[in-house]
Parts: structure tokens; C-alpha cells; sequence
């Protein structure tokens, strides 16, 4: 092949996935000129071009070489793994990207009597996920016959193609509209940076690790939040024992109350209603929680 200087991305062409990617790859400072076909993007300012493409094929095209990394589910990347043997085994998640969360689980119909795995023995299961469905069937010793849907797997049972199902699960919505219930879960799974064990040793390297980095700030400001409020200085200690995990918070004057601090904390994630209730019941109030926009440590 060819040897390249540009980094080359693959991600999802249209689907859940393509807008929250494009989003990150945007916060990362990375800019396209989309190309008419839409299937190949010159990156603007670095050098780093998309290649856009079902989420199906971004496995392989890593595996290829045709592409450096990929923004893909970590569902279609282990299936993936699971199927493709050795050529598999040298991709790796080099980050998780918290989106498009879901779940691989096992489905049955309401009315089926369900205890353990080995209930499924005998039974035919439809999945568009073969290889996972199979490890983990065999990691629980069930012998079941797996047949494999490229979608619409929910309606197995009701058209007596399969008698359960093996599906990706996000609200429950899909599974309760078509009489069936969760029993078990194979993997939890989200949007994943994937690429090969070892990086190009070439400037694609350097690139990559530039983007690793900013990539670490981008989630880091993203899962992010600050908490400002006013404490008096009796009720600091207990008000600072509930604050949410982050570095030691900051404190200020107040201004012609000399008995009065604000309080300014870094927290590391959502702060929920609950907690700042909790807060403001040891003392805290004028509270607010606010995104941060960009950290520079
Ligand atoms: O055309 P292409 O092959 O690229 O797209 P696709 O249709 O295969 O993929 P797409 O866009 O549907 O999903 C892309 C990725 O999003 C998946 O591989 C998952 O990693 C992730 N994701 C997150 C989901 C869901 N949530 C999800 N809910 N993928 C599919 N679903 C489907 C699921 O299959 C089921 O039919 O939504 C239904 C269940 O949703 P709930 O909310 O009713 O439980
Ligand atoms: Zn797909």
C-alpha cells in the first residue's frame, strides 16, 4: 500500500453516530471540506481527512490499513474482533468517547418462563451480533442454533422466525413494543476511538498522540462542571464534605460580610438536583452549576 502522511479517519457515513463525532472531532480543533460524495473529507487546518462509511465496515478498513483509527461501537468493534481471528486481535479501543450508549442483551417473550442462560438450550436466537451471541453462549455452555438478521430483530419471535432475540437495547422502548423482556446483558457498550495495538511510527504518530491529548481535554471539560456558592465559615467544613469529587475547592471573601465565603469547586461530572439540596441543606445557598467551556491546567 501506498504510504500516507495525512491521518486518515473512519466514521459513521449517517447514523446515531455521525453527528456526536463530527461534534468531538470539531472540539478537538479538526475542520472538513466535505467532498460531494460525502465518502472522503480533507481536513482543513491538520492533517487529518475522514473517510465516511458504514459502521459496519470500520473494523476491517482499521484492520486494512486503509484507515489509521475509527469511531465505531464498541458492539460493532468486538463482534468484529470475535469474527476476524488474528486480524481482530491487533485493534485495540484507545479511548471510550460517552456516546452512543447501549446494551447487547438477550430478549424473551413476556410470557416465557426465564431463570438462567440454560433456559435458552434447544431454542433458535436471532442477532445481527453472531460472534458475541456465540462466545457468550459457549461461556455458559448453552447449546442454542443462532440465526443471523442484518436488522429488524425484534420481530423475529412474532413472525416465529426465532424464538428469542439478541439486540442492542437503549431506553427499552423497542423491546417493550414488541412483548419481549431483558434478561441478560453481554455488553455494555459505547462509541470507542478504535486503532491498531501500535500507532504508525511515522508523523501519523506524532498526530495521533496530539489528538489523544486533546481528546483527554476534550472529556475531561465535557464530564466537567462548577459549582459556585456561599457558605458561611461555620458551616464551610459541612458543606465541603458533600462536594463531588474534584480538586480542593477555592474560596473568596465576600464583600462587607466578613463572616461569609464563596466557594468555587471543580467537579468531576453531572451534579445532580439531590446533591446540591443535600448542599444547601448544610448551610450552602446562591448555588450554581456551570459548564466549562475549555480547561488549561
Ligand atoms: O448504516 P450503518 O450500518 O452505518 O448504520 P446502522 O443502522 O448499523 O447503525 P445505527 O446508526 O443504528 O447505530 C450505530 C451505533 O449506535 C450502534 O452500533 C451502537 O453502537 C449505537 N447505538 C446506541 C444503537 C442504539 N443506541 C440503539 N438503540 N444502535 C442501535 N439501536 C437500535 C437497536 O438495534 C434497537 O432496534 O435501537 C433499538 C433499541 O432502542 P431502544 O431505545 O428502543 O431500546
Ligand atoms: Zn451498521
Amino acid at each position: 500500500m501506498k504510504p500516507r502522511d495525512r491521518l486518515r479517519i473512519a466514521m459513521q457515513k449517517s447514523g446515531r453516530l455521525t453527528e456526536p463525532a463530527l461534534e468531538l472531532l470539531n472540539r478537538c480543533g479538526l475542520s472538513f471540506r466535505q467532498s460531494r460524495d460525502k465518502l472522503f473529507c480533507f481536513g482543513e487546518g491538520e492533517p487529518v481527512d475522514l473517510l465516511l462509511v458504514r459502521d459496519d465496515d470500520i473494523p476491517g478498513l482499521i484492520a486494512q490499513g486503509v484507515c489509521d483509527l475509527g469511531i465505531v461501537g464498541r458492539n460493532v468493534l468486538n463482534e468484529f474482533k470475535g469474527i476476524a481471528g488474528d486480524g481482530g486481535a491487533a485493534l485495540t479501543e484507545w479511548r471510550s468517547l460517552g456516546f452512543g450508549r447501549c446494551r447487547l442483551s438477550v430478549a424473551v417473550p413476556h410470557d416465557m418462563a426465564y431463570n438462567a442462560p440454560t433456559d435458552l438450550s434447544g431454542l433458535r436466537i436471532a442477532t445481527s451480533y453472531p460472534g458475541l451471541l456465540g462466545a457468550w453462549l459457549r461461556e455458559n455452555s448453552v447449546d442454542a442454533s443462532v440465526i443471523t438478521l442484518a436488522g429488524s430483530v425484534e420481530i423475529a419471535p412474532k413472525l416465529g422466525t426465532a424464538d428469542v432475540i439478541c439486540d442492542l437495547v437503549q431506553s427499552g422502548g423497542t423491546l417493550v413494543a414488541n412483548q419481549l423482556r431483558e434478561t441478560d446483558v453481554l455488553l455494555q457498550s459505547e462509541a470507542v476511538l478504535a486503532g491498531p495495538q501500535s500507532l504508525p511510527t511515522d508523523e501519523r504518530g506524532d498526530m495521533v498522540e496530539l489528538l489523544l491529548k486533546r481528546l483527554d481535554g476534550v472529556i475531561q471539560v465535557r464530564e466537567s462542571r462548577l459549582l459556585l456558592l456561599q457558605t458561611s465559615r461555620t458551616t464551610l467544613d459541612a458543606v465541603t464534605r458533600l462536594l463531588p469529587g474534584g480538586p480542593q475547592p477555592t474560596l473568596l471573601p465576600v464583600a462587607g460580610q466578613p463572616d461569609q465565603l464563596m466557594l468555587q469547586a471543580l467537579c468531576a461530572g453531572e451534579v445532580s438536583w439531590r446533591q446540591l439540596e443535600e448542599i444547601k441543606k448544610a448551610g450552602a445557598r446562591e448555588m450554581f452549576v456551570l459548564p466549562v467551556e475549555k480547561m488549561l491546567a
